[in-house]
Formats: C-alpha cells, structure tokens, sequence
C-alpha cells in the first residue's frame, strides 16, 4: 500500500509547515539568552503611594515592588515580584518591562511599550513553552498573571528570566527603564515604577579577586543607597521599612566602604532577597 504512506508523507509535511508558521517570534528573531550578567547587581523599582488609574477595586494603590539581580552564574536575571493590597474586582493582572521610564509627573502611559528588542509585539499572546519567542519585557506572559482570586491580597514570584540583561547599552538592558501593573482585560495601567540601582556589584572587583587593599571603583560613588530607600538587609522593604541609620549594616576595619564589602554585599542581599 503505498498511497497512504505518500499521503501520511505529505500530511505530515503540511502539518509541519503550518506549525511553522504559527510561531510567532520577533523580527529580528528569538530573543537571545543573556550572558555575563555582571554579579552582585541589584535594582529594584518600587510602586508609588498612588495608582495612575483611580476609581479601581483597592484602598490606595498596589504596594510591592521587582527586586531583580543578576544570576550568579551570570545567565539571565533573577526577579523577585511581591505585591499586596491587589485590587479583587477587575480580574487578572499582568506586568511588563516597559521602554521607557516613568517621568517625573508619574505618568504610566509615557512609559510607552513592553521592553522589545527583537520587535515581537505583544498581539497575540506568547506562549510561556518557548520563552526565547515572547517579548523580553513581557515578564507575566511568560511567568504567569497574577489571579487575585486564587492568590488573594498578596502575590509573589521568584525566578530566573533568561533573557533579561543587566548589561548597559544591551537592548534589554532593563535598569534605565520601567515596569508597569496592568489589568489584563483591557491592559490598563494600574501602576508603575523605575528601577534603581540598589546594589553596584563592582563588575571591576569580583569576589574572587579582592584582597581588601584594593581601591574602591570609580563607579562606587553611585553605589550610596538613595536616602529613605531601605537597605538590603534581606528583611522585605515593603513591609518593614529599616530606620535610615541602618542602611548599610556591614562592618569595615577602618570605616571606609572598599569593594569588598561592597561586592559582598550585593551577594548577601541577593542571597537574602531570593534564597526563600
Ligand atoms: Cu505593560
């Protein structure tokens, strides 16, 4: 019997074919795995007191924030999403990456679109089985949304996306830029904030080559905590805000801040933050 043998050739063929083009990926092709992260960064962008959208299901704004650090292994990104006070009428939240930062008038909409370097879109969804074909900024189509009736007031999430950098001048270098609450139905903007850097991980001195007598890096200046920002002291800043004279609770022989503790810093904080 050979016809159906041909048949079930070529039926496979279509099949193939038509399952190629069905996936969706970005013009410029799959989003690339990040490399040498530097270790030890640490950024954080923290929901204001106010939402941008009023009228919606919560006293007040959403509180939480994205804590993302560098993986150790410098392969993608480590992020730590919490956020309480979720409003309960309004269905599923989904959060993105966004381009652009939130400006000083907190304007959610100038944030303008999802973090895209390979120019993907967000229509029609991504599918979260291949990651590397959705958005770089699409963090909850590829992580999950966040379902206030099964999660309740509080949601939070750990993991790695691999294709998130924190490498500056890298087109999903994400540090610059801004993320953004929305509610899935509509894709209105609840929320939004700008990441800071919280801990400079001083890519010039890694652990393994700091003796102590080495001078700080150039870039140790930026690395002061913004004042009333909490310390990375491992304890959640949106529940237990540390008191300011406390921020940065390592010990140093003369007083001085060097490198050391500086690096050792941001790996204790990211241990602290996301070994939960
Ligand atoms: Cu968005």
């Amino acid at each position: 019997m050979r016809s159906p043998s041909i048949l079930s050739v070529v039926m496979a063929a279509a099949i193939g074919t038509a399952a190629q083009e069905e996936r969706i990926t970005g013009e410029l092709g799959d989003a690339q795995i990040v490399t040498g992260n530097p270790p030890g960064l640490v950024y954080e962008a923290v929901l204001p007191d106010d939402p941008w959208t009023s009228g919606l299901s919560m006293q007040g704004n959403v509180q939480g924030s994205i804590l993302a650090a560098s993986a150790p292994d410098g392969i993608g990104v480590h992020f730590r999403v919490r956020f309480a006070n979720l409003p309960q009428d309004e269905g599923p939240l989904s959060y993105h990456l966004h381009a652009a930062p939130v400006p000083a008038d907190g304007n959610c909409s100038q944030t303008l679109a999802h973090l895209d370097p390979y120019i993907r879109r967000g229509s029609p969804p991504c599918d979260p089985s291949a990651p590397e074909t959705c958005e770089v900024g699409d963090l909850s189509g590829k992580h999950g949304l966040i379902d206030p009736s099964e999660v309740g007031d509080v949601f939070e999430a750990v993991y790695v996306d691999e294709y998130a950098s924190l490498i500056e001048g890298e087109g999903a270098f994400f540090g610059n830029r801004s993320f953004v609450l929305h509610l899935a139905s509509d894709l209105t903007r609840v929320s939004c904030a700008n990441f800071v850097l919280r801990v400079d991980g001083s890519p010039d001195s890694p652990p393994s080559n700091c003796t102590g007598s080495m001078l700080p890096p150039p870039s140790s200046s930026s690395i002061a905590l913004p004042s009333g920002v909490p310390g990375p002291t491992g304890v959640m800043p949106s529940s237990s805000p540390e008191p300011t004279g406390s921020l940065v609770p390592v010990p140093t022989a003369a007083g001085a801040v060097s490198a050391v503790p500086l690096t050792l810093l941001g790996v204790v904080a990211v241990v602290a933050l996301f070994g939960m």
